[in-house]
């Protein structure tokens, strides 16, 4: 659930408005999820993105999969949409005179693929046909997004993470996602038609659990830099959240700024 935040609450308190849903590549309504946890399905290595391999569904989040590569480690699990057109029926690859690929990472020796591939698909359970959306939503004609207009956005950094989020800047086909109450670092340039935003009310209506804002006031950089040096911190709490609730964990902060001062010559 998404907690306790309400975008009705949250447009009226900073007088934003929600970008209208003809602004995004996504369906009217989201796509009905009906995958399983343990499924398997092709996807494209996203680390490498010509090839086709074998992914495991590990999870499900609203319209989303997680999903792993067979044969690749759990640190590098990816979110899809299940009606992206990145995944696809196992035997998709081969009908396309395709050839599955070793993802990026392989564990073993290369020359062990495939006897690791027959092994991985040997009575798997394989994603049916049916529950794959047959397209993507086709992208609107033109970038219509405007600054300021609100949104719900993937976290790039953190992946499984929905937030809401401001369109910073325009910048010809793209679009600068900001994630409200977080400074600059989780910021994003991505092209209007980018699967990973989505319309205020979207994680509601599929179930996925919307991040609150952070807790910072983002300032005007120049002001930022004088707090601490990080390109704005602290300062004033959103309505209605209590301070400290969202922050980073105080080791993980350190740890950050131990990287950026405590170098010789930085
Ligand atoms: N606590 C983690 C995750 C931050 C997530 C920020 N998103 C929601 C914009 C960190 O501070 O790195």
């Amino acid at each position: 659930q998404g907690g306790h935040f309400s975008w009705d609450k949250y447009l009226k308190e900073t007088g934003a408005s929600a970008a209208p849903a003809h602004c995004f590549r996504q369906g009217a309504t989201p796509p009905v999820n009906e995958f399983k946890a343990g499924m398997k399905l092709e996807a494209q290595d996203p680390r490498n993105t010509t090839s086709t391999c074998i992914a495991t569904v590990v999870g499900l989040t609203g319209s989303r999969l997680r999903l792993r590569l067979d044969g690749s480690d759990n640190k590098n699990d990816f979110w899809r949409l299940v009606d992206s057109s990145e995944i696809q029926p196992i035997g998709n690859c081969e009908k396309n005179a395709g050839m599955l690929q070793p993802p990026l990472g392989f564990r073993l020796n290369a020359s062990s693929w495939p006897m690791f591939l027959l092994k991985t698909l040997n009575g798997a359970e394989m994603a049916p046909a049916r529950i794959f959306h047959k397209q993507e939503p086709p992208a609107p004609e033109q970038n219509s997004f405007q600054v300021g207009m609100k949104l719900e956005a993937v976290d790039r950094k953190n992946p499984h993470f929905i937030c809401p989020a401001t369109v910073g800047a325009l910048r010809g086909v793209e679009v600068l996602v900001t994630f409200d109450g977080w400074r600059g670092a989780f910021d994003y340039y991505c092209r209007y038609d980018s699967r990973d935003i989505f319309p205020v009310g979207w994680c509601s209506l599929t179930g996925d659990n919307l991040q609150p804002p952070g807790t910072k006031a983002v300032l005007p950089k120049t002001l930022g830099c004088l707090s601490d040096g990080s390109e704005g911190t602290a300062m004033h709490p959103m309505p209605g959240q209590p301070p400290g609730q969202r922050g980073r964990k105080p080791g993980r902060r350190k740890a950050k700024l131990t990287g950026l001062w405590g170098q010789k010559g930085a």
